[in-house]
Order: C-alpha cells, then sequence, then structure tokens
C-alpha cells in the first residue's frame, strides 16, 4: 500500500490544493475532505493524498476505515474549464462502465471488478457530487493490486496495452441509446488544432512567439498532414464511433502480479470519434522511449519493434471493429495525432500555460518539442511502417 497521510491542520490545506486558477473557471473553494464525506462509503475517512499524474482534473487517494478494514477510492474533481458540461460527463462515464461490464459478464472474463472502473454513489444516491456553485466531484473504486506507466518498457507491454485498447473499441462498438454526449466539442479536429495555434501566435498573448519560430514552422509546414483524416471523414470514407480519445500508456492500468493489462481508465473523453486517433495516441505515448515531457528531445526516437507490436496487438485485439482502410492508415493515425498534440502543447505555451498542468517554465514548449521530433522520427521511418502494417495478418 502507498504511504498515505493523515488529515489534519496543514495538511488538509495541501489536501484542498486544486490545480491552478483557469480562466473560465473559479478557484474551488469546498475542501476535498468536505466532499468525500458525501460519498455513501463506510467507516472514518483517515487519509487523502494528493494524486500525481493526469494533465486536467484534479485527484486524491481516498482512504476510508471501515467495518471491513481498510479502503481505497480514487477522488476527482472535474475541470470545469475543459469540460464544460460535466454533468455529461458523468452521464456518458454511467453508460460506459455499464456497457464494458455488461460485456464483461457476458464473456465471462475473470475478475470483471479489477476490469472496469465502478463510481461510489453520493449518500443522497447520485453518481455524482454537485457543489452549489456548479463544481463536480465523483468517487471511483481504486482498482487494488494495478499500477500505471508513462511509457511502454518493452514490444510485449506495448502490445498488451494496445490490446486492451482495441478490446475496450470492441466492447463499447455496440452501446446501446443515442450518440455520447460529444464532452469537449472538436477534441480531435486536427484543423481546428492548427487553426487555433495560427491565432495563438498572432494574438502572442504570452509574448513567447519570437522564441519558438522553429517549432511553429514545424508544426504548419504540415498543415496537409492535418487533414488527411478529417478528409476522409468529410468524404465518407472513415467513419465515427465512440472511441476512447486519450488512448496513451497511462491510461491502463496493468496486474502488478501479473503485467496483464486489467482496466482501461479515463473515460472523459470517449466520445464519437476515429479508431485511428485511438491507435496515434498509442504510437504516440509508447513509441518512444524518452517521456512526453523530456526535455532533451535528441532522446525521442520512433522504435519500430514497439510500432509493429502496436499494430498487431490494436488490429488482434479490434478485428473486425477496423475496416482495411483504417488499418492501412494506421500510420497517417499516429503522425496526424502526434502532429495534433504538439500543435496543442505549443498553442498553450504561447497563450501563458491555461490549459495543461505545468511544473515548470517552459514545461508546455519541451512537450510540444517532444511531439514535433516524433512526428520527424516517424515520417524518417515512414516506409517501413507503411510496410509492416501492409503485412499484418488479415
Ligand atoms: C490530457 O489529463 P490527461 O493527462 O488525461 C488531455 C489529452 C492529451 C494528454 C497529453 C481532456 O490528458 O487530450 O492527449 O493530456 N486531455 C484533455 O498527455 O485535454
Ligand atoms: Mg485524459
Amino acid at each position: 500500500m502507498a504511504p498515505t497521510r493523515a488529515i489534519s491542520g496543514r495538511e488538509d490545506e495541501g489536501a484542498r490544493a486544486v490545480g491552478k486558477l483557469r480562466p473560465g473557471s473559479r478557484l474551488v473553494t469546498s475542501p476535498a475532505t468536505a466532499v468525500a464525506g458525501r460519498f455513501a462509503t463506510e467507516g472514518r475517512l483517515v487519509s487523502l493524498e494528493p494524486q500525481p499524474g493526469g494533465h486536467i482534473n484534479d485527484s486524491w487517494m481516498a482512504v476510508w476505515d471501515g467495518p471491513g478494514g481498510r479502503r481505497r477510492f480514487l477522488l476527482q474533481h472535474i475541470n470545469r474549464f475543459v469540460f464544460r458540461k460535466p454533468e455529461e460527463v458523468m452521464e456518458n462515464l454511467v453508460r460506459l462502465t455499464s456497457q464494458v461490464t455488461a460485456q464483461l459478464v457476458r464473456e465471462s472474463v475473470p475478475e470483471p471488478e479489477r476490469r472496469v472502473l465502478q463510481l461510489v454513489p453520493t449518500r443522497d444516491g447520485a453518481t455524482h457530487h454537485l457543489e452549489p456553485d456548479g463544481e463536480v466531484w465523483r468517487l471511483l473504486v481504486w482498482i487494488e493490486g494495478t499500477r500505471s506507466t508513462e511509457r511502454a518498457e518493452t514490444p510485449a507491454q506495448a502490445r498488451a496495452a494496445a490490446g486492451a485498447f482495441g478490446s475496450f473499441l470492441r466492447q463499447i462498438a455496440g452501446l446501446p441509446g443515442p450518440p455520447l454526449h460529444e464532452t469537449i466539442p472538436h477534441f480531435h479536429d486536427t484543423p481546428a488544432r492548427l487553426a487555433a495555434l495560427e491565432r495563438a501566435v498572432a494574438e502572442d498573448t504570452a509574448g513567447r512567439v519570437a522564441d519558438t519560430r522553429p517549432e511553429i514552422e514545424a508544426i504548419l509546414d504540415r498543415r496537409a498532414l492535418g487533414h488527411a483524416l478529417d478528409d476522409r471523414v468529410a468524404g465518407g470514407e472513415l467513419a465515427l464511433r465512440p472511441t476512447h480519445n486519450d488512448a496513451k500508456i497511462a491510461n491502463v492500468l496493468f496486474d502488478t502480479a501479473t503485467g496483464e493489462p486489467l482496466c482501461v481508465v479515463d473515460l472523459d473523453t470517449v466520445m464519437p470519434g476515429l479508431a485511428l486517433h485511438d491507435f496515434g495516441d498509442m504510437v504516440r505515448s509508447m513509441v518512444s522511449d524518452a517521456a512526453e515531457d523530456e526535455p532533451d528531445c535528441s532522446r525521442v526516437e520512433a522504435r519500430v519493434p514497439v510500432f509493429e507490436a502496436l499494430a498487431r496487438g490494436f488490429t488482434e485485439a479490434a478485428g473486425e471493429a477496423l475496416s482495411p482502410l483504417e488499418r492501412s492508415l494506421l500510420p497517417t493515425g499516429a503522425l496526424v495525432i502526434t502532429l495534433e498534440q504538439a500543435a496543442r502543447f505549443l498553442a498553450d505555451h504561447l497563450e501563458g500555460d491555461p490549459y495543461y498542468r505545468t511544473s515548470r517554465p517552459g514545461h508546455n514548449l519541451d512537450r510540444a518539442r517532444t511531439q514535433i521530433r516524433l512526428v520527424e522520427s516517424l515520417e524518417d521511418h515512414g516506409a517501413e511502417l507503411q510496410r509492416i502494417v501492409n503485412a499484418l495478418p488479415a
């Protein structure tokens, strides 16, 4: 069990800390400790530990001492600057977790409760706690005996993670009812992300444009690539479906004992999208050995065997959910999403970092640089990557 911290006096102040004040949002005034008491847990809250990792929401590990012993949970505050309609995020989450649970039961998968997120209701029986000022909090069961990682250590691990996202795509493909809410409009609209970067350059609100000319050019010179998938959607060749939309390795929980990928997490951006975007995020987060925010971007390099493992793992698990055209466009998906992420990080840097949580000056610029370097490396290996996907077993 990870070390926990008692809630008292000054410590409590730490537990309340909720990221930075973002434009359009108000500083959250309700202490996480008070909010935690709103959920239908048994026993006494004994610790609340801020969780590092995500760039957007604020999370705490919360431990309750109850009649059945200690139990851990994940308390989360949804970022309303990013998710303008948090209730819709919650509606999607409820539908998705029931769909995945039903699929696991249908497939008689062992330990289904460790393979899907589970919400703890509030004492009033609601799926989330709504503060009078509109802030939304939720509590999830902590899945014990799992770990997450920011980097793929081996091709086998990459293949397993890609398999988890491929299976997730299959599990949610037949989601009954209306389409999921679009929790962030135009989320993976790459041309719109490039246009947003152009606007950030024109406005230069933080006075950072002069120092980032090469990065701006590297991204905007690739406008045609930015349109590669969207033009095919417009032309009816590629179809939207429920997709994860943040399919990075950090969003897979692996069994600590066996290394098996158990659960796909962070379902806030699951909405209609392209399977190729999910594959793109897998490549973006796994193909290089370097971290997303590695300050020395010469360390960023696409590892071809990892790409191959990802393509195999994803296509095997997704099966017929992927069309032949989607399979052949896998390398394009990787390039487009990496370029888009570069544009997002750089625009945030130019705007003074309102969106992504940062922990050092130039953090978003470092992130943008790793993504640009990765686009270049993927392009260098382009012919080889295409040969790999063309040779995938049918
Ligand atoms: C953000 O909060 P986190 O780390 O799950 C972002 C993703 C980016 C990712 C980059 C809602 O996700 O789109 O790909 O950072 N999520 C949102 O690591 O913008
Ligand atoms: Mg996310």
